[in-house]
């Protein structure tokens, strides 16, 4: 019997991995939300957990599983429902997923991301308002971060190397990512790594005679896991005109229409719409733990008058 707990934030790109996997296995899961823009993922409690201070992370009763990729690894080993997301390395269509998976994850992701809120001209179509809404969150963020993190370093002498290491690794993206050249030469590449899904959708299509396939047929893995969640990024930052539209890889473009009528994606992509809620539940309970107490209770009492007065 599994008792898993998601530590999560709906917009956190490895995050969406582990809940797309997690979706697609229909396991029965507690969300846990983490405030990754407050820094609740440097509490100390947290840190304890994960000491890279990070999401995702799933629990299993008292095992705990960091690292989306190992977390999906996790999820498909040990729930039993659902369809296989990594078929065994030694069979033809489990090395093609090891392959494609790679190639994804090599995708520098965090630097795409926040160099074109970073450089906003980079977008093709507008950023989504959520990204855009990152903008001025950048601009505290790096001296914020440091100050925050030194002074837990200081409060917390266990944690202190865990604070120092994301010290320093906060200062080498904010480098990165104010890197115009490099961002340039990210979205460049990923022309690369897009013709090669063009070209292994192309050949599943032809070679299995799948209509709408996955990227290694009717059934969907890992690596189409990676795939929507780089896809949806790159909607989310007013880029999908530039990578795929009914003219340019019309088949990438299929893929990500299709992607919509998924229920796993359908959850996800949910999630993302439901944060601001979360942020005003987050800033009702910090408040007030009456407020939403009483919120609670007129809301209660709202759905009852309605269902009596429905009668
Ligand atoms: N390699 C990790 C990367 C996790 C990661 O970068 N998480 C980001 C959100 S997408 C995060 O927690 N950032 C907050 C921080 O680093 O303080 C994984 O695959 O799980």
């Amino acid at each position: 019997m599994s008792d898993l707990t998601l530590y999560y934030f709906p917009a956190s790109y490895y995050s969406q991995r582990a809940l797309l996997a997690l979706y697609e296995k229909n396991a029965k899961f507690k969300h846990k939300v983490v405030f990754i823009h407050s820094g609740d993922q440097n509490d100390p409690t947290y840190m304890r957990m994960n000491p890279a201070g990070q999401v995702p992370v799933l629990t299993d009763g008292k095992k705990v599983i960091t690292e989306s990729d190992a977390v999906i690894r996790y999820v498909d080993e040990n729930v039993h429902t659902g369809s296989t997301l990594i078929p065994d390395e030694s069979s033809p269509v489990g090395k093609e997923v090891a392959r494609l998976w790679k190639l994804i994850n090599a995708v520098k992701v965090e630097i795409v991301t926040f160099g074109v809120v970073n450089f906003q001209d980079l977008s093709k179509s507008g950023l989504h308002p959520m990204a855009q809404g990152m903008k001025g969150f950048l601009g505290k963020r790096s001296d914020e971060i440091k100050k925050n993190l030194t002074a837990l370093a200081d409060k917390y002498p266990d944690l202190r190397d865990a604070y120092n290491v994301k010290i320093e690794s906060a200062f080498n993206f904010q480098q990165n990512y104010q890197n115009r050249e490099l961002v340039v030469q990210i979205l460049n590449d990923l022309e690369k790594t897009f013709d090669e899904m063009e070209r292994t959708l192309k050949k599943v299509t032809e070679e299995q005679g799948v209509s709408d396939p996955w990227l290694v047929g009717p059934r969907f893995t890992a690596a189409d896991i990676a795939l929507t969640t780089l896809l949806d990024r790159i909607s989310f930052l007013g880029l999908a005109e530039r990578y795929f539209t009914p003219e340019i890889r019309p088949l990438l473009y299929s893929y990500f229409k299709r992607l919509g009528t998924r229920k796993s994606v359908q959850q996800v992509r949910a999630g993302i719409a439901g944060i601001p809620r979360l942020f005003i539940l987050r800033k009702l309970k910090k408040s007030s733990p009456f407020v939403v107490g009483a919120l609670a209770v007129g809301i209660a009492a709202a759905v009852a008058y309605n269902i009596v007065n429905k009668k």
